[in-house]
């Protein structure tokens, strides 16, 4: 079957004519669909390496978007099967599909203003998810943010060393692992009760959000795949991440990566004025820990799927997961760096909101 008849196997207005790639995710498979009468779709085939359980996958993301719309936010909207099937599985694999939604994503920020928007999306994202429950949620990934676990399976790829590439990272394998003692931070706060467990995204990247193009008003948040239980201090680190940096996460170049902090205060204003009211103060306080953990984390999932043949993430050649690696570690560096002058931006951006 091609992937236009994919498409028709959903209730699509006419019937598909044109399927092209879009985006720059890197789990997923992605498309713009046009059918016969000029409505978009975005065609996505589920990365099931990934979501091993994608009923699970699909159940979460049919109850968050119900849920989102049922309290006046602007979410995605997907359709079921011809057959009332929140996914098809054939030949090429499962797919779902759901209205495109005109607007941009931004690989990278160009202004403090376009970070302080997607703050506030992401922020008002975390606000609204406050009131959903939990337990309507499976979990699509499990332990997706532990960070203990992920510097583990960074030991066991590194064990196993499938591709003899250890030889060759040693210095970045030696960077996570001597920053080990770090990883559990904010899953013991957590266990002591210090720190909320709510539903959050997950997923908080820079790209997960649609801005209108002209106004740079912020549409809709996308990628629901890891809506779950989590901390608010991953969602916000996550965009600061992949957004409060003056480089590309896969920029070869070292010398043109590091941590901006006019973006990070841009950021983290939007955030938390956009979740006013909703975060505990034990929360606003970990959110710098968020941001070095999400940073360190996504460093150490890129050099275990370096060390593992690449078998994670979408990769365009073959030391990309390597070159993404170094860029996540001069980040984290930068942050140690300026750790304080973090911990006073945050103080500064709750106290005026
Ligand atoms: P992945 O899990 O692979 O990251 P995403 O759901 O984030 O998949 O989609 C990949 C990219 O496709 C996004 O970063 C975005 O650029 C684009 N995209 C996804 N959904 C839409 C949509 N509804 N409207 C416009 N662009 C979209
Ligand atoms: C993946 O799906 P995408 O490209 O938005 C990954 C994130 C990483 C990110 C790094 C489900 O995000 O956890 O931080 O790549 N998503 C999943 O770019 O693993
Ligand atoms: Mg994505």
């Amino acid at each position: 079957m091609s992937l236009l008849r994919v498409a028709d196997a959903f209730p699509i207005e006419g019937s598909a004519v044109s399927c092209e790639k879009l985006g720059n995710g890197h789990i997923n498979r992605t498309y713009l669909v046009t059918s016969s009468t000029e409505r978009r779709y975005v065609l996505q085939g589920i990365n099931t390496g990934v979501f091993k359980d994608v009923d699970v996958l699909m159940n979460n993301i049919f109850a968050v978007t119900r849920y989102l719309s049922g309290a006046g936010a602007n979410t995605l909207r997907f359709l079921t099967t011809r057959e009332g099937q929140k996914y098809l599985s054939c030949e090429e694999g499962v797919f779902r599909l759901y209205e495109y939604v005109e607007g941009m994503s931004l690989e990278k920020a160009s202004s403090p203003r376009e970070l302080n928007i997607c703050g506030r999306a992401f922020g008002g994202f975390q606000k609204l998810l406050g009131g959903f429950d939990a337990d309507q949620l499976g979990e699509t990934i499990p332990r997706f943010h532990d960070t203990v676990k992920r510097v583990n399976d960074l030991v066991a790829a590194a064990e196993k060393d499938v591709r003899g590439r250890l030889k060759t990272v040693r210095e970045e394998y030696d960077f996570y692992i001597s920053r080990r003692r770090n990883a559990s931070i904010m899953l013991d706060m957590q266990a002591a009760g210090q720190l909320r467990t709510r539903v959050t995204h997950n997923d908080t990247k820079l790209n997960n959000v649609l801005l209108d193009a002209n106004t740079l008003a912020p549409v809709c948040v996308i990628d629901l795949d890891t809506i779950m239980p989590g901390l608010a201090g991953n969602d916000f680190g996550d965009c600061i991440r992949s957004g409060a940096t003056t480089g590309a996460e896969d920029e070869p170049d070292l010398s043109k990566v590091s941590l901006d902090l006019e973006m990070y205060r841009a950021f983290a204003g939007g955030f938390l004025s956009a979740c006013a009211g909703e975060l505990t103060q034990a929360e606003i306080d970990t959110l710098p820990w968020g941001a070095y953990l999400m940073t360190y984390e996504c460093g150490a999932r890129f050099l275990t799927d370096y060390l593992s043949g690449d078998v994670y993430f979408a990769t365009a050649y073959p030391e990309h997961n390597l070159v993404r690696c170094r860029t996540q570690m001069k980040l984290v560096k930068d942050t140690e760096d300026n750790f304080d002058k973090i911990r006073g931006i945050i103080c500064e951006e709750a106290a005026n909101i």
